[in-house]
């Protein structure tokens, strides 16, 4: 089975129609004054779990009505739960290898039995990176800008000539599910389910459909994917964690800049509660998880996923430059 590269579909054709119409624009580049750094909000001299907030528990109506995999609606109780307030950063991550030793699944070799008759280039270590294209054709392949690069991981998260130098403070990108999973251990912590995620995304907003609109604090993409990205909220790629202002809870980001991975396993809707070993066998290649709040390329004309009721699949063996994510713990409240 064939590694899928898993991005949303949307209204490419469309896209490519205005695309045209504007005579083809040369694609923005990444420039060299994005900021490396934003500070965040100093904590409580006594905040019992540094890093964290808390999450109060309450009931929400999960789901939303854009996409057949976000419905049905679903009255879904969560309890309360402390969770990281930012995506999990290169330097945060570093800490864990430099303890640990860990090699990431990027950095290990391919396993061809699970992926038998895979090109050549996918049977070497790497991950999925996304590329501006500069020549778009029609028909709206998703190849035109998501590449499978061999040497990509987290330390060189765009492919082996790029570095995390100065970039402790940006999310850590490319990490399979196994990987996250690890660092959550380590750290004592866990991954949130989809019903905590989204419920901490919503900051006590309890129905479903209420943040439609593209958000202005949050990196997304303005403009028109893949090839226009006029940069209006300061970022072209990644940014940094914490440039934007946190949502009700003390949250930063937890719409765009990278999606982030569940522990719950991907099903088609949630009709069910989706931690179900059986629906996805661990040992299948084809196991997936649910990742949620979209990135930095989700704009108005594709994904759109920059809601809280959005949801996507990812396969657990396979990183990408736009996926991270951020950890929670059970312990008593504040
Ligand atoms: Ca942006």
């Amino acid at each position: 089975m064939k590694k899928v590269i898993l991005v949303s579909t949307g209204l490419l054709i469309a896209a490519l129609l205005v695309w045209i119409g504007l005579g083809a624009q040369s694609a923005r580049q990444h420039t060299d004054q994005e900021r490396l750094q934003c500070a965040l909000p100093k904590e409580g001299a006594r905040a019992p779990h540094p890093g964290m907030v808390w999450v109060p528990g309450g009931t929400f109506e999960m789901g939303d009505k854009e996409n057949p995999e976000e419905l049905p609606l679903r009255t879904t109780t969560v309890v309360g739960v402390w969770m990281d307030r930012t995506e999990v950063t290169n330097d945060s991550f570093a800490e864990f290898v430099k303890a640990t030793g860990y090699i990431t699944g990027a950095e290990r070799p391919v396993d061809l039995k699970s992926h038998p008759g895979l090109p050549a280039d996918m049977q070497q270590a790497g991950a999925v990176v996304f590329f501006m294209p500069n020549d778009l054709k029609a028909g709206g392949q998703v190849t035109q800008w998501w590449r499978y690069t061999p040497g990509a991981n987290w330390r060189h998260p765009g492919g082996p000539d790029t570095s995390i130098e100065n970039r402790g403070n940006f999310p850590v990108v490319t990490l399979t599910f196994e990987d996250a999973q690890a660092y959550a251990r380590w750290k004592g912590h866990s991954l949130p389910t989809e019903a905590q995620w989204e419920w901490a995304a919503r900051a006590g907003q309890k129905l479903a459909g209420q943040d439609h609109t593209q958000p202005q604090q949050a990196n997304t993409w303005q403009g028109l994917f893949p090839v226009l990205n006029s940069a209006d909220d300061g970022f072209v790629g990644l940014a940094p964690v914490g440039c934007y202002a946190p949502n009700a809870l003390g949250l930063f980001d937890m719409i765009g800049n990278v999606w982030e991975l569940t522990a719950d396993r991907y099903t088609a809707n949630h009709a069910e509660p989706t931690t179900t070993e059986q629906i996805h066998p661990k040992t299948s290649p084809l196991a997936q998880r649910v990742i949620k709040g979209g990135s930095f390329l989700c704009a108005p004309n594709y994904c759109m996923r920059y809601r809280s009721g959005a949801r996507q699949p990812q396969e657990d063996d396979l990183g990408a430059s736009h996926l991270g994510f951020r950890t929670v713990l059970s312990s008593p409240p504040p």
